[in-house]
């Protein structure tokens, strides 16, 4: 029924408010046995790629297009590694208010690219790494007039805290273990909070331990370091420079949880995993999270028979070229029955 619809009552929307509605949210939270056997855990994972733009990222748009609407903006701006963009053009559209999007050169996944540009967006691509396009963007969305919708937009990480409260009430109360790539930081701030939320109304005596994960090439919050040129096959968090670092620090810190690197072809085993042992196509980004799961258990840190989410924040279609560069290409044949029936063999 949509983010504003389903849980308005919890979040920022007065009748003031328009109603802004592309049936975002309500994504499924899969169990995964065949996988979490393997693991030792009681494993779940929430298809944040089943959201009208293939990502978590609509979550929180459709508040932040709402109030911008309700603010008198006309026209949006946003840099991204890709799904935001991807997002912020599709709620553009829906609106009818025009939309630019700064796009590191040459280091967003094609599919996003062609969304981006099918919804009608302003594409820009910058020949500076996603962190300089924030910038920029923030700079011209100031001079500009117009409504920011990067995570530094509050409404974007209010709206977000709708995937904890989905999670809480699928389970019937948070999961023991809270398994979340981190980019820009966004998100695992926006589930400490939404978890935060469910324990305060008595709707969850458990709180999770956060585990936020980072690609080896570019983990400024695993590291404590500051990473000025990231890289990794994971184009969604090549970010050296999170802008809710803090709160994704705290998160982190007071649940008890930590923050753990994997490397891209850790990345990559996981995504092959999830998708034959788990039916499961998710983008690299997502896939850090059953990468370092399997890393955990292969260093025995796993608490056996946790029950466990991992939020596959975007979908496999996203990326083609990072799925085709890891398997075989098809195999060929002519058009006779017996060639068929001796591949089949
Ligand atoms: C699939 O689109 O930053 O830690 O500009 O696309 O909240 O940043 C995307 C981030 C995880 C990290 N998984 O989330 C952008 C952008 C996917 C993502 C993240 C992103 P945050």
């Amino acid at each position: 029924m949509g983010v504003l619809k389903r849980y308005g009552k919890y979040l920022p929307v007065s009748e003031k408010t328009p109603s802004v509605n592309l049936e975002e949210g309500s994504t499924p939270l899969v169990r995964l046995d065949r996988i979490g056997g393997e693991l030792g855990i009681e494993l779940w994972a929430k298809l944040e790629g089943c959201n009208p733009s293939g990502s978590f990222k609509d979550r929180g748009m459709v508040l932040a297009v709402a109030k911008a609407l309700e603010d008198g903006s006309r026209a949006f701006v946003c840099a991204s590694t890709g799904n935001t963009s991807a997002s912020a053009a599709a709620y553009a559209a829906h609106v009818g208010a025009p939309c630019y999007v700064l796009l590191p050169s040459g280091k967003v996944a094609l599919g996003k690219l062609a969304q981006a540009l099918i919804y009608g967006a302003r594409v820009i691509a910058v020949g500076g790494n996603f962190d300089r396009a924030l910038e920029m963007a923030r700079e011209a969305a100031e001079l500009k007039k117009i409504a920011m919708v990067n995570s530094v937009n509050p409404y974007r990480i209010i709206s977000q805290k709708t995937g904890a409260w989905e999670i809480c009430e699928a389970l019937g109360q948070a999961p023991d273990l809270h398994v979340i790539p981190v980019g820009n930081a966004g998100n695992i701030s926006a589930y400490w909070a939404g978890y935060r939320d469910f324990n305060v109304w008595g709707r969850s005596a458990v709180l999770p331990r956060m585990i936020g994960i980072q690609a080896e090439g570019a983990a400024p919050l695993a590291t404590g370091k500051p990473c000025p040129n990231p890289e990794t096959v994971a184009t969604a968090i090549r970010i050296g420079n999170p802008v809710s670092a803090k709160t994704a620090i705290e998160a982190v810190s007071q649940s008890g949880g930590f923050f753990e690197t994997v490397t891209d072809g850790e990345i990559l085993n996981a995504q092959k995993a999830l998708a034959e042992r788990g039916g499961i196509f998710a983008e690299p980004a997502s896939c850090t999270t059953l990468a370092a799961l399997v890393k955990l258990a292969a260093a025995k840190k796993l608490p056996q028979g946790a029950k466990t989410v991992i939020v596959l924040t975007g979908n496999g279609l996203k990326d083609p070229d990072a799925a085709i560069s890891q398997v075989e290409p098809p195999v060929k044949i002519g058009d006779s029955l017996e060639e068929l029936l001796e591949v089949m063999a």
